[in-house]
């Protein structure tokens, strides 16, 4: 029997619930503009009470200088118009740019630009704005999301930002082919990795490299057809694919597993299901996201396929029922 991506990705399917992270963007996705973009500044400077994440560094920034000094030397209502064009999709020359701007890259042009609305270089919100009843319900919503979650809503709708340039070639962008800066680890990487109830080498394996960011190790543990999954996405085939993919978003991550089950399938392969807690470093320690990875390792002791699941609340953590 050949394993195939579409059965793979309902492995341990029934311990799926249904998470309000998607919930909460659908409820956003539902503003008009500057709802959304004064939702996003109410959200980040009531989240910054908490916790503050960590300046990018001079090269990331560097890759986004260009459109901010641009956005610098406008008029507010100019200004203005450049973040309605961004959250709107709109095509637009600074829209295009940001469309290829890597997720590390997106977050942190919005992060400067946070800084100078702070400073009042930039205007934070449309002059005028009357905040909506819409607003209000997201910002509720969001309040009930743990940490955790809420830097997840945050982050997904910055990414979804911008003119959307997977249809055009790499080469209409200047700047194609830039390589993506290194995030600097928090913490000094975990380097023995004991997941109770798991031994499956592939899978220590794998978390072991991913927090050393020995992409190419992590790499070598999948099958040439494998496939990841992001939270909320469709799978990434193919092992060129996961290494960009790896490079460009899983850098710096620390991730620490602490459960997890297995169960051998009838062709000698096997599937597992572990929990644990994963930090960006953009946050560091101080926030930790409750995830699962759910595993499916061929007969000869590869990685098939690796889904990463938010988890709905802390409790799904234990919870690790059979199939
Ligand atoms: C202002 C107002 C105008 C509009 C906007 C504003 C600025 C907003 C800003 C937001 C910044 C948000 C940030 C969010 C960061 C979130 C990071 C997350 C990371 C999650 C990573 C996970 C990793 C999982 C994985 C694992 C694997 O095994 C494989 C790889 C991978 C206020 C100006 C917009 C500045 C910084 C949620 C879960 C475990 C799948 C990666």
């Amino acid at each position: 029997m050949s394993l195939t991506i579409q059965s793979a990705q309902s492995i341990f399917s029934n311990t799926q619930v249904p998470s309000l992270i998607p919930a909460t963007i659908a409820l956003f996705d539902q503003l008009n503009v500057d709802d959304q973009l004064a939702y996003l500044w109410y959200a980040y400077t009531e989240m910054g009470k908490t916790i503050t994440p960590a300046a990018p560094g001079a090269a990331r920034l560097q890759l986004a200088e260009s459109l901010l000094t641009q956005i610098k030397l406008m008029s507010p209502e100019e200004q203005t118009k450049v973040m309605r064009d961004l959250a709107s999709r709109a095509d637009t020359p600074i829209s295009r740019s940001y469309g290829f701007f890597s997720v590390n890259t997106k977050l942190a042009f919005w992060y400067e630009l946070g800084e100078l609305m702070k400073q009042g270089v930039v205007t934070p919100i449309p002059v005028g704005y009357q905040m909506s009843p819409g607003v209000k319900v997201v910002l509720e919503a969001t309040q009930k999301l743990d940490q955790g979650q809420q830097i997840t809503v945050l982050r997904n709708t910055v990414v979804n930002m911008g003119f959307d340039t997977s249809e055009l070639a790499p080469s209409s962008y200047p700047k194609a082919g830039v390589e993506e800066p290194a995030f600097q680890r928090t913490t000094p990487s975990i380097s023995s990795v004991k997941i109770d109830g798991v031994t499956e080498p592939a899978v220590l394996g794998y978390i072991e490299a991913m927090n050393a960011d020995n992409f190419d190790a992590a790499i070598a543990l999948f099958t040439a057809d494998g496939a990841l999954q992001p939270p909320f996405q469709k799978p990434i085939v193919g092992t060129a694919a996961i290494a960009k993919y790896m490079r460009e978003e899983a850098q710096g991550l620390n991730m620490m597993p602490q459960q997890g089950i297995c169960e051998v399938r009838g062709d000698g392969s096997k599937q597992l299901k572990i929990t644990g807690v994963v930090q960006t470093p953009w946050f560091g320690v101080t926030v930790g996201m409750n995830i699962a990875w759910r595993f499916l390792i061929n007969p000869e002791g590869k990685i098939f396929f690796v889904a990463i699941d938010m988890l709905a609340s802390p409790q799904e953590l234990l919870q690790l029922t059979r199939v």
